[in-house]
C-alpha cells in the first residue's frame, strides 16, 4: 500500500508516513506567545462542530487525489459532524473509525469581523491550532498556510492576506490529520502489513506501537484566530532571580513589523499594583522585596503571578502601530545542589503524580470539566506536582499548574523508544526540533521546574549513549536555566544517558510486573535498586513511577493482585522503603499513575490500564486515601503552613 503525506513530497510517498522535509525547523524562528486578548489584540475560538471525512481510499489519498482542500469538504463526499477539541476515535459507532489509521479531513468555515480586514489597517490575522496529533496541513481557501509534525505543540499561520482576498466571504479553514506514526515519529511506531491472504483481507495493516496508551488522534486542542498589529510583540522570554531580599527578572522581547519602535514594560503585582518600570527590548526588572513563586502547601500563597505588561509603540509605513500583550511572571529560583533540588533555596519534594490527557468520549482533546476537576483532586490529595507523561499538556493546562503552584516535569513525546531504529540521525534531528518548541511554548512558566526528554527509552542500548547526550545537551543548551532527566527503567549500570542528566528518574514495578502478588520482596529489592543507582551516579533521584492495576470494587483480604487493598498495601511497602532513602537521596514520588486510561486493546489491560488511584471517571479507589494522608504529611515536613489540612487551604 503506498500513500499520502506531506503535499511537498506527494510524489516520493511510499508508506502511510508523512514527509517532514524539515518543515517545522522554519517555525523556531518565530515566537509561539500563549494567545492574550489585550486592547491591540483580539481572538476567535473555533472549537464547536467541524465537518469531518475520513479517506477510506484503498491508498487513503483519494483527498490528495481529488484535492479536497479546494471545494467545501460536503462536496468531495459524506461528511459528519466532529467536535473540536476532541479525538474522532470514541465519538462515533463505527469500530473502524475508532482503530482508524490514515489521513482524516476536517473544516470549518468562519466569518471573520470586517474591522480585521480592512488592508489599510494593516492587521494580522493568525490562525492557532493548540494541538493536532499527529501531522497536518492547513488550508485557508484551498491554499495551503501551513504544516506541522508532532501531536502536542502548537503551531501556527499568518493568514491575513488571504482574508484580505475575500472580504465578507466566509473563510474555509481545512485541516488534514495523519496519525500514522513511523520509527522516526515522536513517539515512535510502525505499520505492519498482514501479508498471509488466508488470514487477513488483501492489503490488512495494524499500526504497532511500544507505548502504553491509546494512540487517540484528530484536533485535540483549540484551533483560535488572533489578530495583532502590524508590528506585533512576537516573543518574550523571561527568567527570573533573587538577589537578597530584590526579585530579578530578566527579559528578552522580539518585535517584528518594524526596526522603528519603543517599548515599554511595567510590572503589576496580583493586586494590580506598579512595582517596576523598564524599556527597551533587553534587561532586567528589580522588585523589592518580592512574594516569590511558591509551589502549592510550601507557602500560604501558592503560585504567586506578577504582570509583566509590554507595550510597543512603532511606525509602519509611516503610520504608528501599537501592541501590548501581558506575560505572567512567577518570581523564583531553582537549582539542583548534591543530593537537593532547591525551589527558591528550599529543599522540595516531589509528593505527585503521572497522569495523561485521557477522558472516555472525548479521549486526549482538551476537556474543561475535566481539567478542573482534576485539579481539585489533586488538591485534596496534597499532591504538589506531576510530570507531563508522556508528551506535553495543553497551554490551558499550564496556565493553571502556574496559578496554583502545581509543580510540572514537563516531558517531550519521546515515548516507547524501544528499537536501535529509534536512536537514528533521522529520529534525533526531529527530537532536537520537538524540543526547541517545547521550550519556546513553555520556557516562561514558573511551574516547568525540569525538562524531561524522553519516557524509558532502550538507554541501555549502544546508540543510546550519543543520543541522549546530544539530546540532553542541546535542551540545555537552548534553556540553561533548568535542570533536564529522562525516565529510565534500564539497569542502572548499563544505562547510557544517566551521566548526562542533573536528577535521575527511575521507574519499577516491584510485585507486579516483577515477581507478581509478592508484595514482601518490595523492600529489599527498591531499596538495593534505589541505592544502585545512587552509588553508581551520585545524583538525586525521583521515584517517577510505581503502581499496581485496580479494578475498582475488587476486594481481597489478604490482599490478591488487581484488588483495592493490593494497591494500597503495594504503595505502602513502597512508601517505606522511600521514607528511608528520602532521608539521603531520594527527591520525589510520583505514583503511576493518577486515573485510569485507555489504551491498545491486548490481554494485560482491562478496558485500558488501570492503576490510576482515581477510576477514569475520577472516583477514588482505597489507594487514593493512603496516598492523601502521606502526601499532607509530607507537605506538613515542609511547609510554612501549620499544620495544612485540604479544607484550610482549598475551601473557601
Ligand atoms: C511504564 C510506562 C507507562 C506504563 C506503565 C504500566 O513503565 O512508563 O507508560 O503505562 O509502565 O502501567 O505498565
Amino acid at each position: 500500500m503506498a500513500a499520502l503525506l506531506c503535499a511537498l513530497c506527494l510524489v516520493l510517498a511510499t508508506s502511510l508516513v508523512p514527509c517532514r522535509a524539515g518543515h517545522s525547523a522554519r517555525a523556531l524562528q518565530e515566537g509561539m506567545l500563549y494567545p492574550r486578548e489585550s486592547p491591540s489584540r483580539e481572538l476567535k475560538e473555533l472549537s464547536g462542530i467541524w465537518s469531518f471525512r475520513a479517506d477510506w481510499s484503498q491508498q487513503r489519498d483519494a483527498g490528495f487525489a481529488e484535492q479536497w482542500y479546494k471545494q467545501p469538504l460536503r462536496q468531495s463526499g459524506p461528511v459528519m459532524d466532529m467536535p473540536v477539541p476532541a479525538s474522532f476515535n470514541e465519538i462515533t459507532q463505527d469500530p473502524r473509525l475508532r482503530g482508524y489509521v490514515g489521513w482524516v479531513w476536517y473544516e470549518k468555515e468562519v466569518l471573520p469581523p470586517g474591522r480585521w480586514l480592512r488592508k489599510e489597517d494593516g492587521t494580522r490575522v493568525v490562525l492557532r491550532m493548540g494541538s493536532v496529533h499527529y501531522y497536518a496541513i492547513v488550508w485557508v481557501n484551498g491554499v495551503q498556510v501551513t504544516e506541522h509534525e508532532g501531536g502536542h505543540l502548537p503551531f501556527e499561520a499568518e493568514i491575513s492576506r488571504l482574508l484580505q482576498d475575500a472580504p465578507g466571504k466566509p473563510c474555509r479553514i481545512t485541516i488534514v490529520v495523519n496519525n500514522t506514526l513511523s520509527p522516526h515519529t515522536l513517539p515512535p511506531g510502525t505499520i505492519q502489513y498482514m501479508d498471509d491472504d488466508s488470514m487477513y483481507p488483501k492489503g490488512y495493516f495494524v499500526q504497532n506501537t511500544r507505548f502504553d496508551f491509546f494512540n487517540y488522534a484528530g484536533i485535540h486542542r483549540p484551533v483560535l484566530l488572533y489578530t495583532t498589529p502590524p508590528a506585533y510583540i512576537d516573543d518574550i522570554t523571561v527568567t527570573t532571580g533573587v538577589d537578597g531580599n530584590v526579585g530579578l527578572i530578566r527579559y528578552l522581547v522580539s518585535i517584528r513589523g518594524s526596526a522603528h519602535y519603543s517599548l515599554n514594560l511595567t510590572l503589576h503585582d496580583a493586586d494590580g499594583v506598579t512595582v517596576a518600570t523598564g524599556d527597551g527590548p533587553d534587561g532586567q526588572l528589580k522588585v523589592p522585596n518580592p512574594i516569590l513563586w511558591w509551589p502549592y502547601l510550601m507557602h500560604e500563597r501558592p503560585g504567586y503571578l506578577y504582570s509583566l505588561k509590554v507595550t510597543l509603540s512603532a511606525t509602519v509605513d509611516g503610520r504608528v502601530s501599537e501592541d501590548s500583550y501581558t506575560q505572567p511572571v512567577g518570581i523564583r529560583t531553582i537549582r539542583v545542589v548534591d543530593t537537593q533540588f532547591l525551589i527558591n533555596g528550599k529543599p522540595f519534594y516531589f509528593h505527585g503524580v503521572n497522569k495523561h490527557e485521557d477522558s472516555d468520549i472525548r479521549g486526549k482533546g482538551l476537556d474543561w470539566p475535566l481539567v478542573l476537576k482534576d485539579f481539585n483532586l489533586l488538591r485534596w490529595l496534597g499532591a504538589n506536582s506531576f510530570r507531563t507523561s508522556h508528551y506535553p499538556y495543553a497551554e490551558e493546562i499550564m496556565e493553571l499548574c502556574d496559578a496554583y503552584g502545581i509543580v510540572v516535569i514537563d516531558e517531550c513525546p519521546a515515548v516507547g523508544m524501544k528499537d536501535s531504529k529509534n536512536f537514528g540521525n533521522k529520529s534525533l534531528q526531529h527530537h532536537l526540533v520537538v524540543m526547541e518548541e517545547l521550550i519556546r511554548r513553555d520556557k516562561n512558566r514558573p511551574s516547568v521546574v525540569m525538562w524531561s526528554v524522553a519516557n524509558e527509552p532502550a538507554s541501555d542500548l549502544r546508540p543510546a549513549g550519543y543520543y541522549c547526550r546530544t539530546v540532553i545537551g542541546h535542551t540545555k543548551s537552548v534553556d540553561p536555566t533548568r535542570p533536564v532527566t529522562y525516565v529510565s527503567n534500564a539497569n542502572y549500570a548499563r544505562d547510557q544517558g544517566a551521566p548526562y542528566v542533573d536528577v535521575i528518574c527511575v521507574n519499577s514495578y516491584f510485585s507486579w510486573y516483577h515477581d507478581p502478588g509478592h508484595l514482601e520482596v518490595i523492600r529489599l529489592q527498591l531499596s538495593t535498586r534505589l541505592d544502585n543507582w545512587y552509588d553508581t551516579h551520585r545524583k538525586p533521584i525521583i521515584q517517577s513511577e510505581y503502581g499496581a492495576d485496580t479494578i475498582a470494587g475488587f476486594h481481597a483480604d489478604p490482599p490478591l493482585m488487581f484488588s483495592e487493598e493490593y494497591q494500597s498495601a503495594l504503595l505502602k511497602e513502597y512508601h517505606a522503603v522511600l521514607d528511608q532513602k528520602r532521608k539521603k537521596y531520594v527527591i520525589g514520588e510520583l505514583i503511576w499513575n493518577f486515573a485510569d486510561f485507555m489504551t491498545e486493546q491486548g490481554t494485560t489491560r482491562v478496558l485500558g490500564n488501570k492503576k490510576g488511584i482515581f477510576t477514569r471517571q475520577r472516583q477514588p479507589k482505597a489507594s487514593a486515601f493512603v496516598l492523601k494522608e502521606r502526601y499532607w504529611k509530607l507537605a506538613n515536613e515542609s511547609s510554612c503552613l501549620t499544620p495544612a489540612k485540604y479544607d484550610d487551604v482549598c475551601l473557601p
